[in-house]
Parts: C-alpha cells; structure tokens; sequence
C-alpha cells in the first residue's frame, strides 16, 4: 500500500468520512481483504456468511456489528476480512476509498486486498453470467479515470490487478452451473443515459443503431459489462498499489433491453452467485496466508 506522504494520524483524528475515533484502529488491524457492496444489507449478509462459511461460526451465535458511526458507509469486520458498503457510483466509491485506505494504513496494514462484489448490465453475455474485471474504461472507451482536482484534470490509468483478477478466475471448481469470465468493465455515470436506457424518465438518443454500435465497439474491447463505480476503484487502488478487482454479475443482457425482467427470487440467487465466487477464492487465500 502506498498512500499520501503527507498523511499524520495527529492532524486526523476524526478520520473523516468513516466518523472514527483513533482511539478505535485496534479494531483494524490484520486485515487481509476488503469486500466492497453498494448496499450496507448486502455488506451485513456477506458477513454473516463468511463467519459461517469461512470461520465455521454457529450463525445463531454472531450478528456482526456496524463499526463506524457514520451514515454514508457501513463496516463490518469477521476475522480478517471487512465488509464495506460504498454507495452508487464512482464518487461515493473514491470518497468510500480514501476513508478507508487511511484507517488500514494507520491501523498498520499494508498487505490487504480489495474486491467489489456487485451487480453489472451485460453486453453480448447471458444474464446471471459473473465478470471479474481487469480493464475498467470511461463511457468514452478511454481505459482511465479522470479526477478533477479542481481545475487541473488528471487521468488516471483504470487497470485492475490482473494476477488477483486470475487468481479468483484459477479460485472457481469446473462445475459452477454459470460462466465465469475474465473481462472488461464499463463504469458509466448513472444507470439510465449514462448506460443508454430507452426506460428512464428522460429520453436517450433517437437514433437507436448508434447504441448497437457502441456495443458491438465495447465488446471489441474485451468489455463484457456495465455498472457503475470500478474504473474509481481501479484507478485509486492502481496509484495505491492496493491489489484489487471487481466480480460482477450480469442481471440482463443490454443487446435483448433495458428492463431486468427476471424475478426478485432469481436476482437475489444471481447476486448470490457473485459472492459464492468472491467465497470460493477467499476460503483458497486465507489457507495460504
Ligand atoms: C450496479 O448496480 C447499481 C445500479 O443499479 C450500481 O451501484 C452498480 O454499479
Ligand atoms: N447495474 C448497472 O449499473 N447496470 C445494469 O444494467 C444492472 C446493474
């Protein structure tokens, strides 16, 4: 992990952003992965189910606890691994991020993983398919990230690491019953325009051939999906040397509609699906750390 050099506890001590005391870092060291969900319900089930699949803990004896006092983002810690939740979009990711890389790096961690665990639109690929991303790219097909830091535009190069990426691909038994592949990413700007929807309350473009387009461009790029907030994730953890990578599932694919037509009981088993492939490569990594 390399951070900001300027950084000192002392001038921090509400660590902004997660609302922690300095006081509380204890409850953040030796960690060894960061599991990322948009959602604070998904991060609290994700924990549950690593105390029960990973640390063989009776499910009736645990509840995890939420350990930051902030409203933005939820944290929660079974043995090494934290449980984060990020909110939509890349700006909500990276505000996410710098939180939470600063506590890791003040409690003493300088080893530790990153995997968003998510859901994407796919592109050519059936629904219920699982991503895990190397490249992420911009809507314009540029593989970085632009931050405007104020008036000065920087891009920052979007690759995920690719060795973590193939590692959780080598991580997955041969008879999952859905595809798992190696992939592109496209981190749009919101889910209807930004990803070219004809369903949401403003119009998109008229001419609908210009999307098939597109589409057929980005799976010349290797790009298999949509979602929202990789090409931040990639692009921060790229410049603070954080091994990272994202594992997607598609919920429909973008060349057959916008609409997700599937039901809540078969979106809940693909979301599911997702976190069954980030457990599978986990269970490897903590037996080998
Ligand atoms: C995937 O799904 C969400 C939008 O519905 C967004 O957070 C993302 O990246
Ligand atoms: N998340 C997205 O950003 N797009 C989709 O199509 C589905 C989930």
């Amino acid at each position: 992990m390399r951070i900001n050099s300027r950084l000192k506890l002392e001038q921090d001590s509400f660590l902004l952003g997660l609302e922690l005391d300095a006081d509380t870092l204890q409850m953040f060291t030796n960690i060894t992965h960061v599991l990322l969900q948009g959602s604070a319900e998904r991060s609290l089930e994700l924990a549950k189910v690593i105390a029960k699949e990973i640390y063989q803990i009776d499910e009736r004896f645990f509840m995890p606890i939420n350990l930051t006092a902030s409203s933005n983002f939820n944290v929660y810690r079974v043995g090494s691994v934290l449980c984060v939740s990020h909110g939509m979009g890349n700006v909500t990711m990276e505000c996410l991020l710098h939180a939470i890389t600063k506590v890791l790096h003040f409690a003493g961690n300088n080893h530790v993983e990153y995997i968003r665990i998510g859901t994407s639109g796919g592109i050519d690929i059936s629904a219920g398919s699982v991503i895990i991303t190397q490249k992420t790219y911009m809507p314009t097909l540029e593989n970085y990230y632009v931050i405007n830091e104020l008036d000065k535009t920087i891009c920052v190069p979007s690759n995920f690491d690719f060795a973590l990426a193939t590692r959780v691909y080598n991580a997955q038994p041969n008879n999952l019953k859905y595809s798992v592949i190696l992939g592109n990413t496209i981190a749009a700007d919101d889910f209807y325009l930004g990803q070219c929807r004809y369903d949401g309350a403003m119009p998109a473009r008229e001419d609908k051939s210009q999307r098939t387009e597109y589409f057929i461009k980005a799976r010349n790029l290797g790009i298999y999906n949509f979602e929202m907030e990789s090409s931040a994730m990639s692009a921060f953890c790229a410049q603070a040397q954080i091994p990272a990578t994202m594992i997607a599932v598609t919920l429909v694919n973008r060349f057959d509609g916008d609409q997700i037509t599937s039901s809540v009981e078969q979106l809940a088993e693909y979301a599911k699906r997702a976190q069954s492939v980030a457990l599978n490569y986990i269970k490897q990594a903590l037996i080998n750390v």
